[in-house]
């Protein structure tokens, strides 16, 4: 069966944009696909740890992501879910590709140069690296699909850059090892839906993001009824009604992405909720959106809290998959030796 891996940093305020691009669809995908899902908190320590939190904040986030995995309906029996820093592989595999990657690629990454912002010298080595140990999270596993959301499209294609250079760098040592033609992979990014780029409520140019200083930029996964009801009451918007058509979104992104949330969380497309809502008054949209939107998180929001209320059992659901992942992962680092030549 194919295999799909992906991964949340535990970096707090669990976002709509979060749900509706990567959890929701990790979820969908449970039947089609063998799954690895990852709360990738070697990830998270990339920024500055006033981003992060700290120990304490970074433990509760962990538990807090694989929450939201967990109340989203991810089932952690047939699949494995884990935390990254569990399993070693993911940072010795990150080292080979260190060394497959070349510097030309990473300054190409637009999300360094986003999340470094003006005091580049000042940002980590880890970040800079960060597309290198996620082509190494995904690789471990040997994975074929990868369900992201827009903003890591980029990633990805590095990701089947270094499969493809691993490949042929050490084609003839793969087939002496009897390992066939190609060793990796080149995985497919699953990206797409009205949600796949969720926007900022504030500013319609903008990610929706966990690191936005402004709460009422995003919906929280564990926002209640009120929270959620004022936020898109106060979403901006523009004073046009809304369009019949699509066409007529385009240049209205806030509009745009309202429409688009609606869709991705009632499961239609964009056209059908302007046929619903077309020609008509935002603020009757805004209150079937503050509806639906309560209606869809609110239990996962709940479940959520009740999940980290006891951290024993999801620290232990961790564990089991961890344990799991290792069995894998420890598979591909010695057949990665052995391609690469180190002495086991
Ligand atoms: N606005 C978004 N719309 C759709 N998908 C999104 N994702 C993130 N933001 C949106 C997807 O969520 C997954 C997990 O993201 P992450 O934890 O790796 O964090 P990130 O990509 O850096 O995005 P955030 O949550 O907005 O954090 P900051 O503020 O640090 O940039 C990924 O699949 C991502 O595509």
């Amino acid at each position: 069966q194919q295999r799909v891996f992906s991964g949340v940093q535990p970096t707090g305020n669990l976002h709509l944009g979060n749900y509706l691009g990567a959890i929701k669809r990790f979820a969908e995908l449970q039947d089609s696909y063998d799954c690895i899902y990852c709360v990738v908190d070697m990830h998270a320590i990339t920024q500055d740890m006033r981003v992060w939190g700290g120990p304490d904040e970074l433990r509760r986030n962990i538990r807090e992501v694989t929450a939201a995995y967990l109340a989203a309906g991810i089932d952690a029996e047939r699949h494995i879910v884990f935390n990254q820093s569990q399993v070693a592989g993911h940072a010795e595999l990150a080292w080979v590709f260190n060394c497959v990657a070349r510097l030309g690629w990473l300054n190409r990454m637009t999300q360094f140069k986003e999340k470094a912002g003006k005091d580049r010298e000042n940002a980590s080595v880890g970040l800079y690296a960060y597309p290198t140990l996620m082509a190494a999270d995904i690789l471990l596993y040997r994975a074929t699909h990868v369900p992201v959301g827009e903003d890591q499209k980029q990633h990805l294609e590095l990701t089947r850059d270094i499969a493809q250079k691993f490949n042929n760098d050490f084609g003839p040592s793969i087939a002496a090892q009897g390992l066939g033609e190609s060793y990796f992979p080149l995985p497919e990014p699953l990206i797409g839906g009205p949600a796949a780029r969720v926007m900022s409520l504030r500013d319609g140019s903008k990610k929706m993001s966990k690191s936005d200083p402004s709460d009422l930029s995003r919906i929280n996964l564990t926002d209640d009824a009120d929270a959620i009801a004022s936020k898109v009451r106060r979403a901006k918007t523009d004073s046009e009604p809304l369009p019949s058509e699509v066409e007529g979104l385009r240049p209205r992104p806030e509009a745009e992405n309202l429409v688009g949330i609606y869709a991705a969380l009632s499961g239609t497309t964009p056209a059908e909720v302007l046929q619903q809502f077309g020609a008509g008054q935002f603020s009757t949209f805004k209150g079937a959106l503050v509806d639906l939107a309560v209606a869809k998180l609110g239990p996962i929001g709940a479940e959520m809290k009740r999940l980290v209320a006891d951290p024993g059992h999801i620290d232990a659901v961790l564990q089991k998959g961890g344990e799991r992942a290792r069995v894998l992962a420890d598979e591909t680092m010695r057949q990665v030796k052995d391609i690469v030549g180190f002495v086991r």
